[in-house]
């Protein structure tokens, strides 16, 4: 029999079908193994606020806090190395303000095109949950479809359409999903940035990015910002009961939306000409948590 796992260390086609195969254990109690790891090694007993650093993000969160600790993220049960540039594997822990409150961030996530399964992608927003932290603040970067919010722009996400055709749910979950994005969460960022725009995130399952007829489409279904993360995380985040705020960067026009192909290096280099106010953005909204 060939083996699953190809040159590139992705599983085969096959295995992407049904890849839970590989998270073998009950979702929320690998997460508690986890969060229980992450005590140890931060010698924090409860973390608040949780941010997960998407594309073009990882260098926001340097002047957030105090780094209490930091590892790599795969010395807790069930993650996996990125497998992207411009991610980073670590995960740190945080201390905010003058006695205030410890903030968990994962500087990378794992995402559904890697092929792991969905309870992969899940893990850290699980394990967040199971370390204490009532509040997600999930990052991304993404195409823009709206011709006024070019690369650079920071978008509040106001509501997505997952369009992966899968969910992190599972079993008959009946999960609200009227308020995914916390109203409470983006009024108080609001009042951090009183200009930021909020648009409805439209999550695909990539890797490949849209074609043109498929963000014509999103765009017919009410859709501002096309990525690749973040809604099956808020699905997740929601079954746990946190609150969420939703972040997403414009790294480029998306397909069609400008004169370019897409690249990856401009997602990258975007993210660095934006860090600045990015950091001023995420320091501003955490002190307010
Ligand atoms: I960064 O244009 C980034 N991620 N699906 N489309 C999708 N994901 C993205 C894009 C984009 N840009």
């Amino acid at each position: 029999m060939a083996s699953s796992v190809r040159e590139n260390g992705s599983p085969s086609p096959s295995s992407q079908t049904s890849p839970d195969h590989q998270f073998p254990q009950e979702p929320k109690d690998l997460a508690r193994e986890a969060a229980q790891r992450l005590a140890e090694l931060t010698g924090v007993e409860e973390h608040r606020t949780a941010l997960v650093l998407g594309s073009g993000w990882s260098h926001a969160t340097e002047r957030l806090g105090r780094t209490i600790a930091e590892f790599p993220a795969t010395l807790l049960p069930g993650f996996t190395p990125p497998a992207l540039s411009g991610h980073s594997g670590l995960i740190r822990s945080l201390l905010i303000g003058d006695g205030g409150h410890h903030a968990l961030v994962l500087g990378s996530r794992t995402h559904l095109y890697e092929g792991r399964g969905v309870r992969a992608v899940a893990h850290g927003v699980r394990t967040a949950a199971a370390a204490g932290c009532r509040t997600l603040i999930l990052t991304n970067g993404c195409g823009s479809l709206v011709p006024a919010w070019a690369p650079g722009t920071p978008v509040m996400i106001k509501d997505h359409i997952n369009l992966t055709g899968t969910t992190p749910l599972e079993g008959a979950t009946f999960i609200d999903m009227t308020e995914v994005y916390s109203p409470r969460l983006r009024e108080l960022c609001r009042t951090a940035a009183p200009d930021l725009p909020e648009g409805v995130y439209v999550q695909f399952h990539g890797p490949q990015y849209e074609t043109p007829a498929e963000v014509r489409m999103a765009g017919i279904l009410g859709g501002h910002l096309v990525g690749m993360s973040t809604a099956i995380e808020a699905i997740a985040a929601r079954e746990a009961g946190m609150e969420i705020l939703g972040l997403s960067l414009v790294t480029n026009p998306a397909a069609g939306m400008g004169t370019e192909p897409l690249e990856h290096g401009e997602v990258v280099a975007e993210g660095q000409r934006a860090a600045d106010r990015l950091g001023d953005l995420l320091s501003a909204v955490v002190r307010l948590l």
